[in-house]
């Protein structure tokens, strides 16, 4: 168990995480913890081993996905959520929510939008990559009793077109179309202000923040790089924070950076395929 609590914290930290490195919704909360400095223990649960859907993690996350954040006798649930929760319970100097009302609207738009289409559209991009693979070594029954485990009716039926047909899949094309329409909002929102919703950071830049690091990770920038200058600001001024170099940045070493790359470059012909017929909603 990693313990993120500040040197010099008078209290051993009260908030665990259960947590994957490579989970967008995962390294949301960690870069609010770390933009307010609040102390926690990270336990991994192990998604390609399945762990996720153990009898233990059900109990806490009945959906059986991460981010669970337990803070004492609480257990919290939904990233969104949890991220909202940790601004209001530990309000401190920085506030990560905007005062004005139609600004907070705003703010929980943007939400709405990686939850219910951002996201998805990530997994379909990283679902073939990270897990398949592993997948694919065991007996096809086997995988597909695995898969069949999985809570969530749309995210199971998702994950056997995606493991019949990897990066082929129409969940694929669409996610592709999904991105693409996201990064030309989020130009659009960028040509008068600082961050997605006003000059300060938010909520809103912090939960659409990890569906880059996928595309960083897999060198995908081309996606926005040389046509949306806004967007790679945005992202280079968010990277450069402390709160990307502790949640994000500590969390893949050279070597897992050079296989991710790798994992990219070979995908990166059939992302392109789609960036040409996409479709998205
Ligand atoms: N709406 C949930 C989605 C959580 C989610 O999809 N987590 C992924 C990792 S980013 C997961 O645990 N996947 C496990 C699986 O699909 O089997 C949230 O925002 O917390």
């Amino acid at each position: 168990m990693a313990d993120h609590s500040k040197a010099g914290a008078r209290n051993a930290p009260k908030i665990t995480l259960y947590n994957n490195k490579m989970s967008p919704c995962a390294q949301k909360v960690r870069i609010v913890l770390a933009e307010k400095g609040i102390a926690y223990e990270a336990q991994d649960v192990d998604l390609p081993g399945k762990e996720n859907l153990e009898p233990w993690y059900l109990k806490l996350n009945p959906a059986g996905v991460v981010p669970t954040l337990v803070d004492g006798d609480h257990v919290l649930r939904e990233s969104s959520l949890i991220c909202e929760y940790l601004d209001e319970a530990y309000s401190g100097a920085m506030s990560l929510r905007p005062d004005a009302p139609h600004l907070r609207a705003e703010m929980r738009l943007w939400m709405k939008h990686v939850d219910n289409s951002l996201h998805p559209s990530c997994g379909a991009l990283q679902w073939p990559l990270a897990m398949r693979p592993r997948l694919l070594e065991v007996d096809r029954d086997e995988a597909l009793a695995l898969i069949d485990q999985v809570v969530e009716a749309p995210r199971r039926e998702r994950q056997k077109r995606l493991f019949d047909q990897g990066l082929d899949a129409p969940d694929v094309r669409n996610a592709v179309g999904v991105y693409c329409q996201t990064i030309d909002r989020m130009d659009r929102a960028l040509q008068d202000r600082d961050w997605l919703i006003s000059d300060h950071l938010s909520l809103a830049d912090i939960v659409v923040a990890p569906y880059f690091q996928t595309l960083l990770q897999y060198c995908w920038t081309d996606l926005y790089a040389a046509t949306h200058p806004r967007v790679a600001d945005w992202i280079e001024r968010l990277q450069g924070r402390d709160s990307w170099k502790t949640a994000i940045n500590a969390d893949f070493d050279a070597e897992t950076r050079a296989q991710l790359r790798g994992i990219g470059a070979n995908a990166w012909p059939t992302i392109q395929t789609h960036m040409a017929n996409r479709g998205g909603s």
